[in-house]
């Protein structure tokens, strides 16, 4: 064979082998490029506005960010969060990612996660582990500051009144983070106010049915309220019915303070029905995938991401209403 034709051939096989490598290295690449970051999430359930609201943001930001979500919604039973995370883990997601109905009762699971070297994220709500290796950031709201926003407009709301101002308070869910958090943040905030009389409080688990079945037995089993706390908007809106059932006017025989700021409770504020609103922002979804892309990619993030948030008067709640996103 020519001296030529020989070149050509080695010429020719070396391009080969270079595509080769190239598409080798294009291949390994677009494996890598192509294998989707899989988050797996464990939702609280659908027991409030706020909640629907917080689940949208997730799907909607992991659909935007390319991430596969595999999605579970525990109906509110914590039995129901560790059996999901045991599949993410039996799955092997690349984060598991949840929002803890309650604060306790979560160290074994995640121990399995982390023996599984699955790195876990917490948002909406905390847990109470001692052991913080057990998950690598809490992404959420400040709920005693929220408790205390409402306590302040309270003491503000009552300035300069002497006679006792008797207040009912419906809880949230019975050892969740917002609600013994909401709780103790108010106590501490009007505690220097003797006036104010907690003459009774009860879990109405979040959601307006419940809201208003408590609400109901407080209108009858109390002789004066003056004032309803609610730790969420949906347990609000449920008390509104009793009250008005009731015959009385709520935002005004009975004056109403609640917590997160959803459409509706800003619709009954520009009613005039509830009197102030402390918003939890139930948005985390695009700082959640952000945040999970850093953690799997071995980059350093905060152990504790406040989500910020304000608070709305009726009159702020109404300008805000057209254009409120949940
Ligand atoms: C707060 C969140 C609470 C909301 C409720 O971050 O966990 O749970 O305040 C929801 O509406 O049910």
């Amino acid at each position: 064979m020519s001296k030529r034709a020989v070149t050509a051939l080695v010429a020719g096989a070396m391009i080969v082998t270079l595509s080769a490598c190239s598409s080798g290295a294009a291949s390994s690449d677009s494996k890598a490029a192509g294998h989707k970051l899989t988050i797996g999430f464990s939702q609280v359930g659908a027991e409030s506005g706020w909640r629907t609201a917080n689940t949208t943001s997730i799907q909607d930001a992991a659909k935007k960010a390319g991430v596969e979500l595999k999605f579970s919604d525990a109906q509110q039973k914590q039995e129901n969060q560790i059996k999901a995370i045991r599949s993410f883990i039996q799955q092997k997601v690349d984060v598991i990612a949840f929002s803890p109905v309650v604060e306790s009762g979560w160290d074994t699971v995640l121990k399995e996660a982390k023996a599984a070297k699955i790195p876990v994220i917490l948002t909406d709500r905390a847990v109470d582990s001692k052991d913080e290796s057990l998950y690598v950031s809490f992404l959420g709201s400040d709920f005693v500051e929220e408790g205390k926003k409402a306590g302040d407009w309270l003491v503000k709301e009552y300035d300069g009144r002497t006679d006792d101002v008797n207040v009912v308070q419906l809880e949230g869910t019975t050892g969740s983070a917002p609600a013994n958090d909401r709780k103790s943040g108010f106590a501490e905030e009007i505690k220097g106010e003797p006036k104010f009389k907690i003459v009774a409080s009860q879990t109405g688990d979040f959601t307006r049915a419940k809201g208003k079945e408590v609400m109901q037995a407080f209108l009858k089993s109390q002789p004066k309220i003056d004032v309803l706390y609610a730790h969420n908007d949906d347990m609000a809106i449920g008390a509104i019915q009793a009250i008005e059932e009731a015959g009385k006017k709520p935002g005004v025989d009975i004056k109403i303070v609640s917590v997160d700021g959803v459409k509706d409770a800003f619709t009954a504020m520009s009613q005039g029905k509830i009197n102030y609103d402390v918003e939890c922002n139930p948005l985390l979804g695009d700082q959640l995938m952000d945040l999970a892309k850093k953690v799997k990619a071995g980059e350093s993030v905060e152990r504790r991401i406040k989500t910020t948030e304000g608070t709305f008067t009726p009159e702020q709640a109404t300008a805000a209403l057209p254009t409120r996103q949940y």
